[in-house]
């Protein structure tokens, strides 16, 4: 009998790599997503291809939000493994919409541990709960690690912090298997659009191309611990497999600025960024222009950008009430208790993401011309 596992979230960026994993190592994966009024399978479908027909792989309804439909779907599938990634997962956003966000990624967590107690499958199911290093935020120590006490600075920051200590206290009160993964901050050319690498990658993917003219980003001294999404999907997978529960940081161990990120992305496209003027006045630069990557699809002479040109300026929308301004985790636990490593490095990282929105703008300036100029 093929092991079932649920994957909450199952539309987001993490959904569709550990989707892709768990049908590859001959699981029935049932992927719950919400309801919305425009279709939220595409990248899904993209990613797995032809495996998104497969009848090993099936979508239900099922919010967080609701108790009933959680109740109702963990019901119906008796799962083998739960992963938790369903949640308002941006940070601004969470400023915005402080309540919805503590009621699907705080509540919602509690809703899905008590549903496994209440449907007597506490000794059956498994459950990974999607934890973050957004949990350290205004960080006590460097590096952080599994023992490195938690400060969050967002309502996001603080509704994962309950979903973390619930997790917790559900294995420690009822024996349940919930073990949380404390993950950095992790990327790909699936990530949503409007996390700073993301926008990064299109925005000056389309800059490149002559589709926009400016990037307008927030604070670019933040520094991140950048892994890529398809290794830190596998960590999630190990931590279900062991025989104890337990907690765990996933982390690349190297840090970058965001503006570090934005220079490396422009490098792929043949750019090279100067920074002048400082606060809300900084603005970034073309200062050089060079061969782009030979995997870009895009040659010197398509380049729509010259020297001098202004392609990153600051908007004060995007910065937060609070910031976490540096991140930077400790892994050695999961390397010595799992066996992971990152295997993707930072540079390859960006230049993957970069090189897939460069495609992405290339096909837009096809369409939106009738063929190349
Ligand atoms: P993501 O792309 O934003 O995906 C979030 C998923 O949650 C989407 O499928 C979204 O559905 C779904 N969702 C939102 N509200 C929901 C609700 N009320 N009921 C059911 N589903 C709902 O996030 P991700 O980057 O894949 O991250 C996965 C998880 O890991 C999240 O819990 C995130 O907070 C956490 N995390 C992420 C990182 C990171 O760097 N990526 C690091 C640490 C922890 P729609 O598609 O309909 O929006
Ligand atoms: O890409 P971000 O929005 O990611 P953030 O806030 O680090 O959160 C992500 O990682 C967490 C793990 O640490 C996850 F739990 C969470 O779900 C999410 O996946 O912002 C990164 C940094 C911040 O310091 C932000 O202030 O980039 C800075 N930034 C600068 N300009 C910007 C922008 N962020 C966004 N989203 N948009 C900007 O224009």
């Amino acid at each position: 009998m093929a092991k079932k596992a649920l994957i909450t979230g199952v539309t987001g960026q993490d959904g569709a790599y550990l989707a892709e994993l768990l049908l590859a190592k001959g699981y029935e994966v049932y992927g719950a997503r919400r309801r919305l009024s425009t279709d939220n399978t595409g990248r899904l479908r993209a990613h797995l291809g032809p495996k998104f027909r497969s009848p090993r792989f099936r979508l239900l309804y099922g919010d967080l939000t609701d108790s009933s439909s959680v109740n109702g779907f963990i019901g119906s599938i008796r799962p083998d493994e739960i992963y938790n990634l369903a949640a308002q997962s941006h940070v601004a956003v969470s400023f915005e919409q402080p309540e919805f966000t503590a009621d699907c990624d705080a509540l919602g967590t509690l809703r899905i541990l008590e549903a496994v107690r209440n449907l007597g499958l506490g000794r059956k199911t498994r459950i990974y709960q999607a934890s973050t290093s957004e949990l350290y935020g205004k960080v006590r120590a460097v590096p952080q690690n599994e023992g490195t006490p938690f400060h969050p600075r967002s309502p996001y920051g603080v509704s994962k912090l309950f979903a973390y200590w619930i997790a917790v206290n559900y294995r420690e009160s009822y024996g349940l298997f919930a073990s949380n993964g404390i993950l950095f901050n992790h990327e790909s050319p699936l990530r949503g659009e409007t996390f700073v690498s993301r926008k990064a990658t299109i925005g000056l993917s389309r800059i490149s191309w002559g589709l926009d003219k400016c990037l307008y980003l927030g604070n670019l001294d933040s520094k991140r611990d950048w892994g890529h999404a398809r290794d830190y999907v596998s960590a999630m997978h190990m931590m279900l497999l062991r025989d104890e529960p337990g907690d765990f940081v996933i982390a690349t161990g190297k840090q970058y600025s965001v503006r570090r990120f934005i220079e490396t992305a422009a490098a792929v496209a043949g750019l090279t960024l100067e920074w002048k003027g400082k606060g809300l006045a900084e603005r970034g630069v073309v200062a050089g222009i060079a061969a782009p990557h030979p995997a870009a699809g895009l040659s010197r002479h398509e380049l729509r950008v010259k020297k001098g040109d202004v392609v990153v300026r600051i908007s004060p929308e995007y910065f937060r009430p609070s910031e976490v301004d540096t991140l930077l985790g400790d892994a050695s636990r999961a390397a010595r208790e799992l066996g992971w490593r990152p295997k993707v490095a930072f540079k390859e990282l960006v230049e993957e993401m970069m090189l897939a929105d460069l495609y992405a703008a290339r096909k837009a300036v096809y369409l939106k011309t009738g063929g190349f100029r």
